[in-house]
């Protein structure tokens, strides 16, 4: 049975994978951070079904207590796991907070990917794990050709950017010097039900829930002419697996080859909750309203712009469409806003269940 350790397994990659990686027949190992609050609630189902089936005997999924930050405690995991595969998804993921909390960033993404390359480099298993790392297209940051491939140049627009470059770097360094099989996945925009509250997609499909639900007035939003390319992160992780397969260490870029705006992306999601809207005005001054009543739904806040912003990400999958198989249109965007709409519309009922017992 294949060993994985996954970094960042309470995230919404780390969910996905872990469950895909049990279903391969893993025994798979998890990172998990000591919080004052829970903060498994993306994998407990997978925690649970695997108690159950196997209560005290073989038991499939196991975690450990640990932080990106910390040295002797990484190196203490891997020691004792003894991986085959590592997937290194820990991260200070959210763009905007990357720009207060620069330094933490820089610690947690970028000199956290030198300990996991190190760890395994001084704990002499070179040869035996294969190491993951979460690249980013935020790397591509400011448009330099479109659309973006691997032979893309660089150049990062926000700290967070900036931390990824660097553990890009350090694993393509680690593999050219010390042999190691280490990859980096420049994974386009991905989302799904599971995606956190505060990404945009999310923050659209559960203000459209709840505003038709009655649960909430108006949606703040930043940016809305930001072009992404956003595919489903069920179907990236498996790519993730994929990349560690190949025969050859080899860094890919996983996109769907779509692109849409943040607007277009709030429309489509707002029709599926059976809302209308229409756009008026412009800059700042933009808002989503109504079409039925004239009510405003949307508005623009500053607040939520970045200090340097990506304004368009469009990725070229050709290459792992074509070395890995991997199939980028799997699920399209239309069947990605239906997924996570409908999931938020039960998320909300059952929110409303939960206030009115304690009410
Ligand atoms: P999430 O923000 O959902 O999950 C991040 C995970 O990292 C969580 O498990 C979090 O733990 C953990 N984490 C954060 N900081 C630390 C730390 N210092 N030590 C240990 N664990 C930590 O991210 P996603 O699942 O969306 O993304 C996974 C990875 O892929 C990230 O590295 C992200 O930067 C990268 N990526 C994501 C893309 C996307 O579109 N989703 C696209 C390209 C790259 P906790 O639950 O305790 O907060
Ligand atoms: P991104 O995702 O920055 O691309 O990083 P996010 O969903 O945060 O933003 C996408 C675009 O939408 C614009 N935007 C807003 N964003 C947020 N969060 N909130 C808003 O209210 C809002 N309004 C407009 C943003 O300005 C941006 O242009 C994600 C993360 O998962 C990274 O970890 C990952 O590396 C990249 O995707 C690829």
């Amino acid at each position: 049975m294949k060993k994985a350790l996954i970094t960042g397994i309470t995230g919404q990659d780390g969910a996905y994978l872990a469950e895909f990686l049990l279903k391969k027949g893993y025994e798979v190992h998890g990172v998990i951070r000591r919080s004052s609050s829970f903060n498994t609630s993306r994998i407990e189902h997978l925690y649970i079904d695997e108690l159950i089936e196997d209560m005290h005997s073989n038991r499939k999924i196991h975690l450990h207590y640990g932080d990106m930050t910390d040295s002797t405690n990484i190196i203490s995991i891997i020691q004792k796991v003894q991986p085959d595969e590592i997937y290194n998804l820990a991260a200070m993921s959210h763009v905007k907070v990357s720009f207060e909390t620069p330094e933490y960033t820089a610690n947690a993404d970028g000199i956290g990917t030198l300990r996991i390359l190190e760890a395994v480099r001084l704990l002499g298993l070179n040869d035996r794990t294969r190491i993951y790392q979460a690249s980013t297209s935020e790397l591509y940051g400011l448009v330099q050709e479109i659309p973006q491939k691997e032979t893309t140049p660089f150049y990062p627009r926000s700290p967070y950017g900036v931390a990824k470059l660097y553990g890009f770097w350090i694993v393509k360094n680690y593999r050219e010097s010390y042999n190691m099989f280490a990859v980096n996945g420049i994974l386009f925009n991905h989302e799904s039900p599971r995606r956190g509250e505060t990404f945009v997609t999310r923050k659209i499909t559960l203000a459209a829930s709840r505003i038709k639900q009655g649960k909430q007035k108006k949606l703040y939003l930043g940016n809305l002419d930001a072009l992404r390319d956003w595919g489903h992160a069920r179907d990236y992780v498996e790519c993730m697996w994929l990349m560690l397969q190949h025969e050859q260490p080899e860094d890919f870029v996983i996109a769907t080859g779509e692109m849409h705006s943040v607007r277009e992306f709030c429309t489509l999601a707002f029709k599926e909750a059976g809302i209308s809207l229409e756009w008026q005005g412009q800059g700042i001054e933009e808002r989503g309203v109504n079409q039925s009543n004239g009510d405003v739904l949307v508005e623009v806040d500053p607040n939520y712009f970045r200090p340097a912003e990506v304004e368009q990400l469009l990725g070229d999958p050709t290459k792992a469409k074509s070395v890995l198989g991997w199939n980028p249109t799997k699920t399209s965007f239309e069947a990605l806003i239906k997924e996570m709409v409908h999931e938020d519309m039960k998320f909300v009922e059952k929110e409303e269940r939960i206030r009115r017992a304690f009410d």
